[in-house]
């Protein structure tokens, strides 16, 4: 076998891997290659991360709080889960689940508003083994039913209405429409949360709070291997459907401890608010795992952070002295917005470390969240990873590596990112930039894509075989440190959440009157990217209002409202080559208003569409 991890890598891994609790210790650290894309970690081990998360704290940290939930309403008092007592909810669950039928290797999909019984609900299956798959409540009806189709979920356990900002979401109707005729769904248990009225479809829809009762309060972990799947989580991609990566138990479990520990320096006592949803790979590793694996306070909010106004986030962090902030920048710049005012009211003396994620960090916003969030006194994490990549991957370590505002610095521990150029070749120079890599194998990388193996070496293996490839570009400066300067291929990330543009095309291209479409990203100046649609359509007289507000809705009624384009413009044509493939470099450069690089336009099929493109461009008013 050719040796793909150096003796260093190799006893890196292994030895962290014995900071955790097994029911068996694992006897091969690695199998497999990325050629492949088969790689195995710690085979032969038997565990349950619950344990890890939950019984392992329970003589130290029994009363300690795991869990603090502040709801969206500030007037609603918060409330917490000590570690003992988010034990016991586990264990209630996952005998609930157990009672419907769901063991072992079953699927069970959340489409939730942020509540404690989420974090409780994915624990539990855990418990069980169980796969978790969460599909994020901004996503409509249509797109959760999608993923059920692909993932077969065996029960959907939602929320009666949700509440986010000044929204109510009516999930359980959403629910519903999503499962309307899909008898695989045996169940759908409904949290009570904001008691709107629902309907109840007798003898698949059950109240949580009627099934909880019965379930008894002790449930021991069900031991898994250590390649047994933990969850399955979808992300768009450059083109069709979402791809369900499958995350193992083991691998995910070491590295998203580690990281936690190392990139936030957390120390006992600290608490942890991390504002993402857990519909996202964020909300799973940094607000629930990497937390209870390592026995700290998570808080989880169930607001956004304008709500009910801009304060909200300061107060959430003075009110449960909160010492690290893990956010987007996507975030902070709608944050920006409201004036430094807002956050020089509050003193904020517990913080001590910012955190980043989703998107590249712009300098500005960089500088504002140090100077007025930090007071220039907290250290500022650039972390670099993706839902793919299970855990953080090049981040500073807080407090110890110094900070360049935008750059994501130096990879972690048994990390090996490298830059690639355009043919294949590894980009030697230090001083470089180029398309980003991983190198050696790391245990929290997916699997697969659930139910398309092929798929996933198509994706992530075949553009470098031998290597995974990230999808974004970056660059390194003479520290060795990365800038991470966004995606290359046609994936937008818009407010930190990538949305693919096929898929958008694909549901624009629904419309009876649009006979094409092209999406491509345009600067913007709070979510980062936005959307940019050109439409042709059939019939030309429709008024391009009627027709703009129609396409908005049919994508939001497909995708969800995230993926709605930002603006839209009536074309009758799109510049194509000669074998008729839509150019959209051209495009791009078009909406991001970078003429003097369009390039050469002569060999198009129709050089003439470009000039009135152009001409008739739409732009934030
Ligand atoms: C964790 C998460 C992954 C994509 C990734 C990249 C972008 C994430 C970043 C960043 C620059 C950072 N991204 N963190 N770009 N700097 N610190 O966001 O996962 O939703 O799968 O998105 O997000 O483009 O490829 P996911």
């Amino acid at each position: 076998m050719t040796k793909i991890l150096t003796d260093e890598q190799a006893n890196y891994w292994s030895e962290l891997s014995h900071t955790f609790v097994w029911k068996k210790k694992w006897d091969t650290l690695i199998s497999g290659d990325f050629i492949k894309a088969d790689v195995k970690w710690f085979n032969g081990g038997e565990l349950n991360i619950t344990e890890n998360c939950l019984d392992r704290h329970l003589e130290d940290r029994r009363q300690k709080k795991a869990l603090i939930f502040e709801p969206n309403n500030p007037d609603e008092p918060s409330s917490f889960l000590t570690y003992g007592e988010l034990h016991l909810s586990v264990c209630r669950f996952a005998n609930l689940l157990k009672n419907r039928g769901v063991g072992k290797g079953d699927i069970v999909s959340f489409y939730m508003g942020m509540t404690p019984e989420l974090m409780i609900g994915i624990l539990a299956c855990a418990r069980i083994g169980a796969i978790h798959t969460v599909v994020f409540g901004g996503f409509s009806p249509l797109s959760l039913r999608g993923r059920l189709e692909d993932s077969n979920a065996k029960m959907v356990v939602t929320h009666d209405g949700a509440y986010r900002g000044d929204k109510t979401t009516p999930l359980k109707d959403m629910v519903d429409e999503a499962v309307e005729g899909l008898d695989f769904v045996k169940t759908v248990l409904v949290v009570k949360r904001t008691h709107q009225k629902i309907t109840m479809k007798e003898g698949r829809d059950y109240y949580y709070d009627a099934l909880i009762k019965g379930a008894e309060l002790h449930c021991p972990a069900t031991p898994v291997k250590s390649e047994d799947p933990l969850f399955i989580l979808y992300t768009s991609g450059s083109t069709g459907k979402p791809k369900g990566l499958v995350h193992t138990t083991a691998g995910y479990m070491v590295h998203v401890g580690k990281s936690f520990k190392d990139v936030f320096q957390y120390k006992e006592n600290d608490i942890f608010f991390c504002t993402a949803d857990i519909g996202w790979v964020t909300g799973h590793s940094y607000l629930t795992y990497g937390p209870l694996l390592n026995g700290a306070t998570t808080v989880m909010f169930e607001g956004v952070p304008t709500y009910p106004n801009a304060d909200r986030l300061w107060q959430i962090i003075e009110k449960h002295k909160i010492t690290h902030l893990y956010t987007a920048p996507t975030a902070i710049r709608a944050l920006e917005k409201f004036g430094h005012e807002i956050p020089e009211k509050y003193k904020m003396p517990t913080l001590k470390v910012l955190g980043s994620v989703g998107e590249p960090i712009n300098e500005e916003a960089w500088h504002w969240y140090d100077k007025y969030v930090g007071k220039g006194r907290c250290p500022i994490v650039d972390t670099w990873w993706q839902t793919e990549t299970g855990g953080i991957m090049i981040s500073p370590i807080a407090g110890i590596t110094k900070l360049k505002p935008s750059h994501a610095t130096l990879p972690l521990p048994g990390i090996d990112p490298i830059l690639m150029d355009e043919k294949g070749t590894i980009i030697t120079e230090m001083v470089a930039s180029g398309n980003l890599c991983i190198r050696a194998p790391w245990p929290s990388l997916a699997r697969t894509i659930y139910g398309d193996h092929e798929r996933f070496i198509q994706t992530y293996f075949s553009t470098y075989p031998g290597y995974y490839f990230t999808g974004d570009g970056a660059k390194r400066d003479a520290d060795g440190y990365f800038r991470i300067t966004g995606r290359v291929d046609d994936v937008i990330n818009v407010s930190g959440h990538r949305i693919g543009t096929a898929e958008v095309e694909d549901a624009i291209n629904e419309h009876p009157d649009i006979v094409e479409s092209a999406v491509v990203g345009l600067p913007h100046p709070v979510k980062g990217q936005g959307l940019y649609a050109f439409v042709i359509p059939t019939n030309t007289k429709r008024d391009p209002a009627e027709l703009e507000k129609e396409i908005k809705d049919i994508v939001q009624k497909i995708i969800g409202p995230i993926a709605k384009p930002d603006l839209i413009q009536v074309t009758e044509g799109l510049p194509k080559t000669r074998s008729g493939k839509i150019m959209r470099r051209i495009l791009r450069k078009i909406v991001e208003n970078d003429l003097e690089n369009i390039g050469d336009i002569s060999t198009l099929l129709n050089p003439e569409i470009v000039e009135k493109l152009i001409a008739e461009k739409k732009s934030f008013s």
